[in-house]
């Protein structure tokens, strides 16, 4: 993916990594196009604010912090971590209002495309001494009717257990809890791999100023990503938490959905957790 080496754990490290990511992505060039929509848009956006200003009397003082956390964010690489926090939650809710098959939520920063394809019962790539609970994540991938969807793709990507995405944090391996499942013929996967932490937006970036200004917690409960394609259905682009983790009521990005969580149950043998979650694709 990206030449920018992310040789510490930083904000401005992983944000780098998160706009060398985000760039490499062509969905915004449509957009720009049309006129009306953007001046509708961002006259909108911009009446929203001037009326905000006038409400609260915003001081010279604030508006100059504003302008200067705003200039913080672009120098930390932090507009993809703040607008997927912050603002992407909603974007999916309306881009996935009229879905009937399994509940979205937002992408975030992490996604790379591409991911080593692996077979229908699979271990994602891992280190030898990963740390962390093993979990078995199995299903199948059919249609909102039912019928199972042969050779569906399971897109999964995943922190460790410590809180880090492979290619966005220092000293993992590339593809490190990253793949793309191929399922078998009737749809099913078998997924092996660690149970991951929760994640803790950076506190030493811009993002980490305004959660500590505005006194709120900078986490994310534990969570899979995933993307569930087959031929002919609309993709899915989801998360996958765990029941009575911590921050699942509370989660900074808000983007945890009652019908995302899965409950995990002890593997007979002692060896970790293991969890069955089906996936539904409305038609394309
Ligand atoms: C994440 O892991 C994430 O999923 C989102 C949405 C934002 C920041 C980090
Ligand atoms: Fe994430």
């Amino acid at each position: 993916m990206t030449d920018i080496i992310t040789a510490q754990a930083t904000a401005a490290a992983s944000g780098a990594a998160a706009t060398e990511q985000f760039r490499n992505k062509q969905r915004q060039e449509a957009a720009a196009a049309d006129t009306g929509r953007v001046d509708a848009l961002v006259t909108e956006l911009l009446t929203s604010a001037h009326d905000i200003i006038r409400r609260h009397g915003l001081t010279y003082a604030e508006y100059d912090a504003l302008k200067a956390w705003l200039i913080r964010v672009g120098e930390d690489g932090e507009w993809p971590l703040f607008l997927d926090v912050w603002v992407e939650h909603v974007v999916e809710e309306v881009a996935n209002e009229n879905r009937e098959g399994t509940k979205g939520t937002i992408e975030g920063p992490y996604y790379v495309p591409d991911a080593p394809a692996l077979p229908a019962e699979a271990a994602l790539p891992m280190r030898e001494d990963e740390a962390g609970t093993a979990l078995l994540f199995q299903g199948q991938v059919t249609g909102v009717d039912g019928t199972p969807l042969p050779a569906a793709k399971v897109e999964i990507w995943q922190a460790d257990d410590e809180g880090y995405y492979s290619q966005f944090a220092p000293n993992l391996p590339e593809w490190n809890l990253r793949g793309t499942v191929i399922a078998d013929e009737t749809g099913h996967f078998k997924i092996h791999t660690i149970q991951p932490a929760p994640y803790q937006i950076p506190t030493d970036g811009a993002c980490g100023s305004l959660i500590q200004a505005a006194g709120w917690h900078p986490w994310r409960p534990a969570h899979l990503h995933l993307k569930v394609s087959a031929p002919g259905h609309r993709l899915i682009t989801t998360q996958l938490y765990f029941r009575g983790g911590e921050y699942v009521t509370d989660d900074i990005a808000s983007a945890v959905k009652p019908e995302l969580i899965l409950d995990p149950t002890p593997v007979a043998d002692g060896t970790g957790h293991e969890v069955t979650y089906d996936f539904a694709l409305d038609k394309a």
